[in-house]
């Protein structure tokens, strides 16, 4: 260990512990701080299982070389990306569209377990646990409506996906020891406005049930919704709503999971987590960056990040299932989804280095300005050098990863044509 790292870290420690925080405790509970990262950034979103475009209202721009065209280079990728994130409990959250066929291929109806085999070796071999989600967009039978679609043999189709993607959960989380998040997000919705607002919605949540009706445990498989308020296309209604989402979790005992992406700019998932967890067991998260619209950009160190993260520690990190959602394929994909993982975990560090009793204790007490002030002055404690102690506890590189990106991308990346 660098002396620096291990000086700086001393000072730390006692500038935490003057206002109550053990910076240890801190680092620990980073290292047990599980997050689903979602296989989708290394590819561009597209998958294994066909062939054609991104559908479905979501976008990839950029066209840095490297993509991984198939599922071993999409691997390798994603042990380079875990060689330089620290912490114990991490998943990977897989989607349907990554089936690995063994024995030709089945259209998205009748996947199997078997078809991510290649997944649950790769997830043992690296003591990861796996999450799902089916895949509603880039396939023929996804036109403009998928589970909320009028044409009954389309619903179909796609309930049998789902129904699928049950049985492969629970395949997960047998074959992994550890529940399986399955969370369902469609693309269904209109560029204008609509004539029917609510019989898209009676299907979509018919066919709803019907997916969750295929038999599962249900302390092993979590069925999640994912709400949105607009996609590229859909711009005038989109059918899983915030509402909708959260009327429809409440009432069939599932869980919500919101997209940070997913609301106007100016309303803050941080301050959602609470209202949702004031009535549900469980919440599920999908962290991301909307730049004036679900842009999905990659993570930064950002106030609704840090207050997110503040969010999960206070209301009891428990509770909440984190997964990451970006996809930028304008930059070097290894480091688009490296910094972004880095950055929620220093959210995350930041979060547990809060006094969050002491804090409550002011707003109780009505001490509000005392708050305020401690608030602001607890920004620049020095949380760069327990930073660094966490990075050299999980022996991971400090701030000087990207050299290990830039080679990679010269043994690596450059080769792929
Ligand atoms: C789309 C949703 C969804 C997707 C992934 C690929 O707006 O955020 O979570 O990004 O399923
Ligand atoms: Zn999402």
């Amino acid at each position: 260990m660098s002396a620096d790292t291990e000086k700086n870290y001393a000072q730390a420690k006692e500038a935490y512990a003057a206002i109550g925080v053990d910076s240890d405790a801190a680092i620990g509970s980073l290292e047990k701080f599980g997050i689903s990262m979602h296989c989708w950034q290394g590819d561009d979103v597209i998958g294994f299982d066909h062939d054609g475009p991104l559908t479905g209202g979501i976008q990839t721009t950029g066209d840095y070389p490297g993509r991984a065209r198939t599922p071993e280079e999409l691997m390798a990728d994603i042990d380079k990306v875990f060689s330089l994130v620290g912490g114990k409990r991490h998943k990977l959250n897989l989607h349907a569209s990554y089936a690995v066929f063994k024995n030709g291929s089945h259209d998205r109806d009748v996947i199997e377990p078997g078809d991510f085999s290649a997944w649950v070796d790769y997830a043992k071999a690296r003591g990861l646990g796996l999450d799902m989600n089916p895949t509603y967009f880039s396939h023929g039978k996804a036109g403009k409506y998928t589970l909320a679609s009028p044409d009954a043999a389309i619903r179909d189709f796609w309930v049998e996906h789902g129904r699928a993607c049950v049985r492969v959960s629970q395949h997960f989380a047998e074959a992994l020891g550890q529940p399986c998040l399955l969370n369902i997000w469609i693309p269904d919705g209109s560029k204008d406005v609509p004539a029917d607002r609510i019989g898209p919605r009676e299907r979509f949540a018919e066919s709803m049930d019907r997916t969750i009706a295929e038999p599962h445990d249900k302390d092993k498989v979590y069925v999640a919704i994912e709400s949105k308020v607009f996609g590229i296309g859909l711009e005038s209604y989109t059918v899983g709503s915030a509402e909708f989402g959260l009327c429809y979790a409440a009432s069939r005992g599932i869980v919500p999971l919101f997209d940070n992406g997913h609301y106007h700019p100016t309303e803050m998932v941080s301050d959602k987590i609470s209202s949702a967890l004031t009535f549900f067991d469980k919440l599920a998260l999908h962290i991301t960056r909307p730049v004036r619209w679900d842009s999905d950009h990659v993570v930064r160190f950002d106030d609704e990040v840090r207050e997110i993260a503040n969010e999960i520690v206070r209301c009891g990190v428990d509770r909440v299932f984190v997964g990451t959602d970006w996809f930028d394929a304008g930059i070097n994909r290894i480091a688009a989804w490296v910094i972004g993982m880095r950055c929620l975990q220093k959210a995350m560090l930041s979060a547990f280095l809060t006094p969050h009793a002491a804090f409550k204790k002011m707003q109780d007490e009505c001490r509000d300005t005392e708050l305020f002030v401690r608030q602001e002055e607890l920004k620049t404690l020095p949380l760069g050098a327990v930073w660094d102690m966490f990075c050299e506890r999980a022996g991971v590189p400090g701030a000087e990863w990207y050299g290990e990106v830039e080679n990679y991308e010269k043994e690596v990346l450059s080769k792929r044509s």
